[in-house]
């Protein structure tokens, strides 16, 4: 069995951790005991909460242990067999087995693993498909889209010109008539589709005929549902979207960064210009090893069934949620996620205070602004939840309506300490009885 590590927390239960990360704790206490114990830390952290934030999970020891290796030291900047320095014999072996396994994963012909983040993916792919100060049709943040698809403040909203669709007011769901007439009205350069907080699936074939009528660029940033598009749960962006960007983090479960996925070879290669040297130097070759790991666990038929899981799941906490009075935006989930505002519950209740209380209670959330949110993004009515990392854990349906009551038990406290310590002790013994992948 794996050795027990008990950290300097000595509230927390021990945590089980493979042979490895207990050796890196014990080298790190030897050569920097400070990083040892805020390392040690989070790993209890992690190993004894609820982690229910939708755009994160926990990645297992193979994407782990790959993302500290050799290829750190190198730099290997260009793509294979065409770098600007020496030595890169197996940094091109391993960046081609990563973009043939991306390829084979997405159904795409080609890849470019390099993007250190999404939002290193956006900046190249928008700067491969339009001019600075081009008009780009967005959904904004405030209804579910991500910063990079047209914050002013955001270096998207800063060299384009962004002009928003929104959701339909009544089914907080895609309006597609109302895009196809916004499409009409602006005639954008590129048209993105893909989001950060919309719980229902994204219709591409709709989305490229929108795009087709007006001459426009389909972008689909698919970096929350990666992991559902890549096992079919989700119908994929191929072959409706001119571009694909994503995380390689999320519901794909692996190291930290970004991905830009096409299906044409002019289109490939202008991306390739514009992720380097239009947009980054030299590429983290450590990160793309485990991407290519990831890739390979997610190839595997049991990825396929923890991605139909993480769905079973998010409708179960889904309904859980409901049965206690809570509001699901949209009126549930098709995907990982769902967004649900508190204010059926209490009128009085925000985003931000229920996030405080339930980190309290070790069930960790963000707060999420719904659509058409009357309070200030830093406050907000409501919660966006997801199941990703929960169902890693190997939870299932049972298990979700346990944390549904969890969390309005913790709510309903209003933060109160003894109901928060009462419900954190139920969230220990969740989190014992379904250890982290180690
Ligand atoms: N910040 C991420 C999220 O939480 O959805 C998106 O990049």
């Amino acid at each position: 069995m794996w050795p027990m590590t008990r950290t300097t927390d000595t509230s927390a239960a021990a945590v089980p951790m493979d042979a490895l990360s207990t050796g890196l704790l014990a080298l790190l206490n030897e050569k920097d005991a400070i990083v040892a114990r805020i390392l040690a830390d989070e790993a209890t952290r992690q190993a004894t909460t609820i982690e229910l934030i939708a755009s994160e999970n926990h990645v297992g020891p193979a994407v782990m242990h790959t993302m500290g290796n050799w290829m750190t030291n190198k730099y290997a900047e260009g793509y294979p067999g065409k770098r600007y320095y020496g030595g890169c014999r197996f940094h091109d072996e391993i960046e081609d087995l990563a973009r043939t396994r991306a390829c084979e994963l997405f159904g795409c012909r080609f890849a470019n693993v390099q993007p250190h983040s999404g939002a290193s993916a956006n900046i190249a792919a928008y700067m491969a498909m339009c001019k600075p100060g081009a008009t780009i049709l967005s959904l904004p943040i405030k209804s579910g889209g991500h910063l990079s698809h047209g914050l002013k403040v955001n270096f998207s909203g800063t060299f384009y010109k962004i002009v928003e669709y929104d959701l339909d007011p009544k089914t907080e769901t895609l309006d597609y008539d109302a895009i196809q007439s916004a499409a009409e009205a602006c005639k954008p350069a590129m048209i993105i589709c893909g989001y950060s907080a919309y719980p229902r699936v994204i219709d591409f074939a709709r989305f490229r005929k929108i795009a087709d009528s007006v001459g426009a660029y389909l972008l689909a940033d698919i970096a929350h549902i990666a992991g559902l598009v890549a096992s079919g749960v989700h119908p994929s962006p191929f072959p409706h979207a001119h571009v694909v960007t994503t995380t390689t983090h999320k519901t794909l479960r692996g190291p930290r960064g970004g991905l830009i996925l096409s299906d044409d070879e002019e289109t490939a290669k202008k991306i390739d210009r514009k992720v380097f040297p239009g947009s980054q130097g030299g590429p983290l070759m450590h990160i793309i090893a485990a991407k290519a790991v990831c890739f390979g666990e997610a190839l595997r038929p049991e990825f396929k069934e923890y991605c139909r899981r993480i769905v079973a799941n998010a409708g179960a906490l889904a309904d859980g949620l409901a049965e206690h009075g809570y509001r699901l935006c949209s009126g549930g989930t098709d995907n990982h996620l769902m967004l649900v505002d508190l204010r059926p519950r209490s009128e009085d209740l925000t985003g931000a205070d229920a996030e405080s209380w339930l980190e309290t209670a070790g069930i960790i959330v963000n707060k999420n602004g719904i659509p058409n949110d009357p309070r200030p993004p830093m406050v907000t009515s409501g919660l966006r939840l997801g199941t990703p990392a929960i169902t890693t854990r190997g939870m299932r349906e049972p298990q979700m309506h346990r944390i549904a009551g969890l969390i309005d038990r913790a709510l309903a406290a209003g933060g109160a300490e003894k109901v928060a310590c009462e419900v954190r002790r139920e969230v220990r013994a969740l989190c014992t009885e379904f250890p982290l992948p180690h």
